[in-house]
């Protein structure tokens, strides 16, 4: 028995599926998920020390890589002083004055813990601004485990072939309306039938807990005028995206402005951080300035803004790195293109910037639908050699590949050789 299977048998005894997020089960895949130890730059270790070269970077968070040391040193210095206060600080307000003084579109921000927090909290903003109700998402787009959210969600849910959750009353998603991504009309049939309640359009700007499926040329920019047609919000979820495309996100990369957008993983550095913002006369309904009630004991802690704030600064300080990722994902993404042509297999290959995934069917993957008709049991066959040859890659068809500064030409070649090998 391996470390990783002990450690497992243990965890399933005392933690439901004996993970703290479903998707790291392996639910999908059909073997133990191996316990990780440590990780350092573009590699990580498991219980068993096996090394592997890691495609999941925290689900984002490690832009950087792991243990980057100006964010490691940034960590120590600020803990040295405290973990947690419940007061406010001076780094909350650089975290804001940072983010707010790079990103034109966000004129106010609030942090909170996680990505799931930051989206339920945008959506009560955006229902406290407008007055409306109904929410519209995208099928195969995931926001968070918040109720109104889990409707026919992506990541995770869509995993499990469970499409809504169970305890989510109906109450929680009747308000909540569900589009086609990429398909901008089946946004106005909906804001038609949503009779004017409409409070907001949330979208994944780029589709990643489908597989990764980019917006169509004009999509956003539909989701824009629709909203301003119908005096709705548009919120962008930037959780993976954000700092992740451009500093400015998806919103810089596709020239698409949201009236609030969401943050995640990068933002915190792997802490666990979330946050959303927006125009100045949105984020002022935000309590206590406003009426819409928001709140949270561990929000803006000062050791996750230390580590969060040192990521963003290097993002910033050196906007060469953007550069690199798209290099470094054309290199991943369009190599695996070149084997399966060369293999002649018409796998499809999605991707955007440092970001992209395979999908094991032959149609074209450009939403929730098409996505699904991958073949998820290669999925698993390819998943279990990879890792098996040191790949670690996440373990879901329906989630993405994520490349770091820390990857080189060197880890990438040897992904590439592993997928070579694999489909001989
Ligand atoms: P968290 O609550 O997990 O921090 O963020 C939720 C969330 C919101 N919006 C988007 C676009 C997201 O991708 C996520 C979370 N992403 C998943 C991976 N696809 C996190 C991994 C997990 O659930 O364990």
């Amino acid at each position: 028995m391996t470390k990783s299977e002990e450690m497992f048998s243990r965890a399933v005894k005392k933690i439901p599926g004996g993970v703290n997020s479903p998707v790291r089960a392996y639910g999908a895949i059909g073997e133990n998920p191996r316990f990780i130890e440590k990780a350092n730059g573009c590699k990580i270790y498991d219980v068993d020390g096996k090394e592997y070269i890691d495609f999941i970077c925290s689900w984002g968070p490690m832009i950087l890589g792991h243990n980057h040391p100006a964010i490691r040193e940034a960590v120590i210095k600020a803990s040295e002083r405290g973990l947690s206060y419940g007061c406010a600080t001076e780094a909350e307000v650089e975290m804001a004055e940072f983010i707010c003084s790079k990103i034109p579109h966000v004129e106010m921000i609030r942090m909170v813990n996680s990505g799931t927090e930051a989206v339920m909290s945008a959506i009560r903003v955006a229902r406290g601004f407008t007055n409306k109700d109904k929410i519209i998402k995208f099928a195969g787009c995931y926001h968070g485990h918040s109720d109104s959210m889990l409707v026919s969600a992506g990541s995770g849910v869509m995993t499990s072939g469970v499409p809504d959750s169970a305890g989510v009353p109906k109450g929680c998603t009747q308000d909540t309306m569900l589009a086609v991504y990429n398909d901008v009309s089946s946004v106005e049939k909906l804001f038609m039938e949503g009779d004017d309640q409409v409070a907001a359009v949330i979208v994944e700007p780029v589709g990643a807990n489908m597989g990764v499926v980019p917006p169509k040329e004009g999509f956003l920019e539909g989701l824009r005028k629709l909203c301003d047609k119908h005096h709705a919000l548009l919120i962008f979820d930037e959780v993976i995206t954000g700092f992740r495309l451009k500093f400015d996100g998806a919103a810089g990369y596709y020239g698409v402005t949201p009236d609030l957008v969401t943050y995640g993983k990068i933002i915190g550095a792997g802490m666990p951080v979330g946050a959303y913002g927006g125009r100045k006369e949105i984020m002022t309904k935000v309590s206590p300035a406003g009426p819409v009630y928001q709140a949270g004991t561990l929000s803006g802690n000062p050791i996750a803004m230390a580590a969060g704030l040192a990521q963003l600064k290097i993002l910033d300080a050196q906007p060469e790195i953007y550069l690199r990722l798209e290099k470094k994902g054309k290199l991943l993404f369009d190599g695996m293109k070149e084997i399966l042509n060369r293999k002649n297999l018409k796998y499809q290959v999605n991707c955007v910037s440092s970001l992209g995934c395979i999908f094991f069917t032959e149609n074209v993957v450009e939403d929730y639908i098409s996505a699904k008709q991958s073949d998820t049991h290669k999925f698993a066959e390819y998943f279990k050699y990879m890792l098996h040859h040191g790949i670690h890659l996440a373990p879901s068809q329906f989630e993405a590949i994520f490349v770091s500064d820390a990857h080189t030409q060197k880890e990438i070649d040897q992904y590439l050789q592993c997928l070579d090998d694999y489909l001989k």
